[in-house]
């Protein structure tokens, strides 16, 4: 696989069945990607390390996605000008709500685009991803409108087979 363009940072391998479905759709739209454990409480200084490095290694954007005491993405936000995107994880009794509170709760002037709690989160975060990389790169562009359309027939599918009394 060629450089990264996108890394997939996450608190915990525990956090990886989140994760995951980010992964799944970068290998769908053929965006070489890199997977990492880095934790923002256990290995700040890994953490610096890497945010501060991120860049000069090729990499375009950075998803990340924790789920106790949710400071991953901010973290690594502080220490890089590239976008960061925040996935909350529900991986505690909370239920990711806690998560969601404090990844999106950023501070005027360290932006990190939270998406949404869970699976839709991690799919969002990818093709979020995919959205930048795609405003210079025109093949991805036609990737994603080609997306589009499979998600639009999806829902027209569904809805002949409701129509249909199929469902
Ligand atoms: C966070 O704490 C991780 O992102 C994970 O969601 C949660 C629990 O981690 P483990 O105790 O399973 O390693 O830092």
């Amino acid at each position: 696989m060629s450089e990264p363009l996108v890394s997939i940072i996450m608190g915990s391998d525990s956090d990886l069945p989140a994760m995951n479905p980010a992964a799944e759709i970068l290998k769908e739209f053929g965006v070489p990607y890199e997977l990492q454990v880095l934790s923002a409480h256990r290995s700040p200084e890994l953490v610096r390390d890497f945010a501060a490095k991120a860049q000069t290694r090729g990499l375009k954007v950075i998803i990340a996605g924790a789920g106790g005491a949710a400071h991953l993405a901010g973290v690594v936000a502080a220490h890089t000008v590239l976008p960061v995107v925040g996935v909350p994880i529900n991986s505690t009794p909370l239920n990711g709500f806690d998560a969601l509170l404090s990844t999106v709760q950023m501070p005027a002037g360290i932006p990190v685009a939270t998406v949404a709690v869970g699976d839709a989160g991690s799919r969002n975060a990818a093709v979020l991803a995919v959205q930048m990389l795609a405003l210079s790169d025109p093949q991805l562009r036609e990737k994603l409108v080609e997306y589009k359309k499979k998600l639009a027939e999806g829902v027209r599918v569904k809805n002949e087979k409701l129509k249909g009394g199929k469902v």
